[in-house]
């Protein structure tokens, strides 16, 4: 294959020989061609000379090619214009890996007229990415021009697998023959599915049907962009910047978002305590209202985390203010001195967009004398004027040096009223309630004549670009065009609020954006936005998520019991029990949404809702332990079942369950009226978790389960050990609060181990502070290894911890109190570090209880079974 491949090659080459410069190609868009390809210390470069002009005109008629073997498995390929510096995503974007490997997994090939470039995988021959136009003109060769970029490259094999592309409502794998808009824009997910949300993530992972090889492909290009996919080839069109493409060999789908992750940065580790249970609502009036859900939660014995507020709190909509009748100043002290007695946590809203209407307040005037703020085009540098909650604004311009210090100084004066633990940034796409700019419009003046940024000549979508947010024709610090910066703003604010919210805080920050782009994950974390009360949309919630891990953002969920509409008992005893398994957890309504409040739909909801919440604070251990792999390695915190079954075809469209970490499967009933529901178990071995630990009989198929409506089926694949906190073990105190993560993370352990065929099991544990900032890179945590091991001849297969690292300070403290074990032979003895003991126990003829242990985590067991 490569052989012929590489003849083909050659045979080109030649051919270029005999007719001399003229185009081998009949194509009407035939692209650029080069007098030849260079090699550099760690890559190639060449001059691409412009063939024939595109459609659009302003054809750039020399560039630059430039291709860097950055890894084994990574390398980077950038087209520019040597003669003028064009837009390109600042460098705080994305952290670059330059290492210049000896070796590479890929074999990179070229044409030299029309110019083309293909990447092999070496192992197999597999063409991964190869721009060279077809005979068939079936795709153009490159188009590069002032507003319009296309680049396409054609497919291995008819409708491969793609996922990724986002940020969009749609089922996780893609279809083959559609065109994804990448712009983020204010349309919430109960619009139409497939069309361009939030963020912008201009990625995608590629899975071979045929070899199980996935590979990943990064273009770094924050403009407005169509992604054109069709059954032999991917197209992107951009409108913008530059050709900045990072390539991923994987060849596993997890290896491939390391790869990523490599590029963007790896996730922040979220402070422990959000991770629980988190309750907002658009609506709650006053600081009393808030007040009294709280304390509806803790008279139902739900256990709550942290208590949100909307824009309900400020005073008439304005950023950094406090309504001073229904939050009331001192209330709202006493309110969060109550939540923090109770180890309870807040976080409220803040919006981009700064009053600019009188009175005249404090925000506004220190964003004028800062000079970061986003300016109208065609002024003599007038601020930009937008609508939003309050009525007119302006908006903070992050690219601008000044403004991480006037947004740290609004929040820490806020603080002083406001002690909050976390920060909700919402309408950072940005959104804007007139199109353009709805204050005056002096900002039509276009940067040239014959291009109206709002209306580029080729419009991603199809809808003007200004169209719910700000003119195009807008300039951010250094003349920056809003045109080439919209995508990245809630990037930009996210990251100041970040630093903002660490100062004050000196923790970790939460910081919950809606808008993203690559790198996000790095810094703070997402929600899905606006959903609508519906199953349709609790199930677009799963590849919402999925995606959103394969983006380097792991710390992500939808709005449980949904936003948008009424909820109702059924929906919303659902959506907890399945939300409960989000990495960011948290039931939101919008204004007008009937309470859905677990307890405004009786007790039954209640009582589901404390079951599925304390399942995820017993899971924490295990979910933070994933976060912190995640922050080493990149790896996904949910995942695809595809990514662990690469080789199964029945995994490739899976989306209505999903994995937590590699080895908990979750299938939750994601229709109405529903008591049974069907799920995929790949072939593997698989326990039910919880219950009884019973083993799946039939694997490789799907099965019908049983789903009550206070059952989720969640399943353990065998091999692998859980490192939980079971909450059974405490008692809310008769007038007290429910538990909270304080609590929580101080109770005894509990292992699940789950024995694969050869009585053999795995797993980790992280342990710190979990808020600390740095506890990784100073070395205040502890890893533990545990291992289940066994050989096929003896009678005995043991339980070995390993302490990896032991600098948490709160290690001694926290011990193992019982185990678990699915899939157990019969055992005869237990012996605890050469002790034997009888506190053990046949659940089942698989599954054996031992309790009553006391093992520190500070010091390594071993526990030996002797099977009868
Ligand atoms: O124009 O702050 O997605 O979660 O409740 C709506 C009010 C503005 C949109 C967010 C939603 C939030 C709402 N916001």
């Amino acid at each position: 294959m490569k052989f012929l491949f590489s003849l083909t090659i050659l045979l080109v080459i030649v051919l270029f020989c005999v007719v001399g410069s003229l185009s081998a190609s009949s194509c009407k868009y035939p692209g650029y061609s080069t007098q030849g390809v260079t090699k550099t210390n760690n890559g190639y470069e060449a001059t691409l000379n412009l063939i024939s002009p595109g459609p659009y005109g302003n054809d750039i008629e020399q560039l630059n090619f430039q291709l860097t073997f950055e890894t084994s498995q990574i390398f980077r390929v950038r087209i520019t214009d040597p003669n003028n510096q064009r837009w390109e995503v600042p460098p705080t974007v994305n952290k670059l890996v330059g290492v210049d490997p000896e070796s590479t997994d890929y074999l990179i090939e070229f044409t030299n007229n029309p110019f083309g470039f293909a990447a092999t995988r070496i192992s197999t021959g597999e063409v991964l990415f190869n721009t060279t136009q077809p005979g068939d003109c079936s795709f153009n060769g490159l188009i590069y021009s002032n507003y319009y970029l296309e680049l396409s490259t054609s497919f291995l094999e008819s409708n491969p697998n793609i996922y990724g592309l986002g940020e969009r409502t749609s089922q996780l794998r893609l279809f083959n023959n559609f065109t994804y808009t990448l712009f983020a824009k204010d349309q919430g997910t109960a619009s139409t599915p497939n069309i361009n949300l939030y963020g912008s993530h201009p990625f995608y992972l590629q899975l071979s049907s045929s070899s199980g090889n996935a590979h990943g492909v990064f273009l770094l290009n924050s403009n407005a962009m169509d992604v054109q996919l069709q059954p032999n080839s991917l197209t992107y069109k951009v409108v913008g910047g530059i050709f900045d493409l990072f390539f991923f060999t994987g060849p596993t789908p997890l290896s491939v978002i390391q790869q990523y992750s490599q590029v963007i940065g790896t996730t922040h580790m979220p402070s422990y305590w959000s991770l629980a249970y988190h309750n907002c609502r658009w609506g709650y009036h006053s600081i009393a209202e808030t007040g009294q859900v709280v304390a509806n939660y803790s008279k139902f014995n739900i256990p709550l985390e942290t208590m949100w507020n909307d824009i309900d709190y400020m005073d008439s909509f304005r950023d950094f203010t406090t309504d001073p009748v229904n939050f009331a100043a001192s209330d709202y002290k006493t309110f969060i001195d109550g939540l923090h007695a109770n180890n309870q946590h807040y976080i409220m809203i803040v919006d981009p967009g700064i009053s600019n209407i009188e009175p005249i307040y404090q925000s506004h005037i220190d964003l004028m004398e800062s000079g970061a703020y986003i300016k109208a085009g065609g002024t003599d540098g007038e601020p930009l004027v937008g609508s939003v909650w309050p009525g007119y604004v302006n908006f903070p311009d992050f690219l601008h040096p000044n403004a991480t210090e006037f947004w740290t100084q609004q929040f820490e004066r806020f603080y002083e009223t406001v002690q909050f633990d976390g920060v909700w940034i919402d309408m950072n796409e940005i959104s804007n309630f007139c199109d353009g700019n709805c204050f005056n419009n002096t900002d039509v003046p276009m940067p040239a004549p014959e291009f109206d940024p709002n209306y580029p000549p080729y419009i991603p979508g199809g809808v003007p670009l200004y169209s719910k947010t700000i003119n195009m024709t807008s300039l951010q610090y250094n003349n920056t065009l809003v045109y080439n910066s919209h995508s990245i703003y809630g990037y930009t604010e996210g990251l100041a609020t970040q630093l903002a919210v660490q100062s004050i805080l000196g923790t970790r920050s939460t910081i919950i954006s809606r808008s993203t782009f690559p790198g996000t994950g790095a810094h703070f974390a997402h929600w899905l936005g606006d959903n609508y009360s519906s199953f349709t949309d609790m199930y677009y919630s799963i590849p919402g998520m999925l995606a959103m891990n394969m983006f380097g953002i792991p710390f992500v969920g939808a709005d449980i019991c949904g936003f948008n509409g009424d909820s109702n008992a059924e929906l919303c005893g659902r959506w907890l029990q399945l939300g409960c398994f989000y990495p960011f957890t948290r039931n939101h309504n919008t204004f007008l949404g009937a309470p859905q409040e677990p307890w405004v739909f009786g007790q039954e909801v209640v009582d589901i809702s404390i079951k599925a919440i304390n399942g995820k604070l017993t899971l924490l251990p295990f979910y933070y332990t994933l976060f912190h792999i995640s922050r080493v390695s990149g790896d996904p915190v949910v995942r695809p079942l595809f990514f662990e079954y690469p080789l199964d075809p029945k995994t490739f469209a899976i989306d209505q369950q999903f994995l937590v970490g590699t080895s908990i499967m979750v299938s939750p009933v994601l229709a109405q009226g529903a008591t049974t529901v069907s799920a995929y178990f790949p072939n593997d071995v698989w326990y039910e978790y919880g219950g009884n630990g019973s083993l799946v009989q039939s694997v490789g198929a799907y099965q019908t389960l049983d789903a009550p409506f206070d059952v989720i089926n969640v399943h353990v694949r065998g091999g692998n050990i859980i490192p939980t906190q079971p909450t059974s073990s405490y008692v809310t105190p008769e007038d007290g609060i429910p538990i909270t993560t304080k609590i929580s993370r101080t109770l005894p352990f509990e292992l699940i181990i789950a024995l694969d065929s050869s009585l053999q099991a795995t797993g980790q544990l992280f342990l710190d502070d979990g808020e600390s900032l740095q506890t990784y890179v100073d070395n205040k945590y502890s890893f533990i290894q545990f291992d289940v091991v066994s050989s096929t001849s003896s009678s005995v297969y043991k339980l070995q911890s390993t302490i990896i690292n032991n600098n948490y300070n709160g290690t001694a403290t926290l011990n193992i109190g019982s185990i678990q074990i699915y899939g157990s032979p019969s055992v005869k003895q237990v012996i605890v570090n050469g002790n034997p003991i009888n506190t053990f126990n046949a659940v089942t003829d698989t599954t054996l209880a031992v309790s009553n242990l006391s093992l520190s985590l500070d010091e390594s067991f071993e526990v030996d079974f002797v099977l009868n």
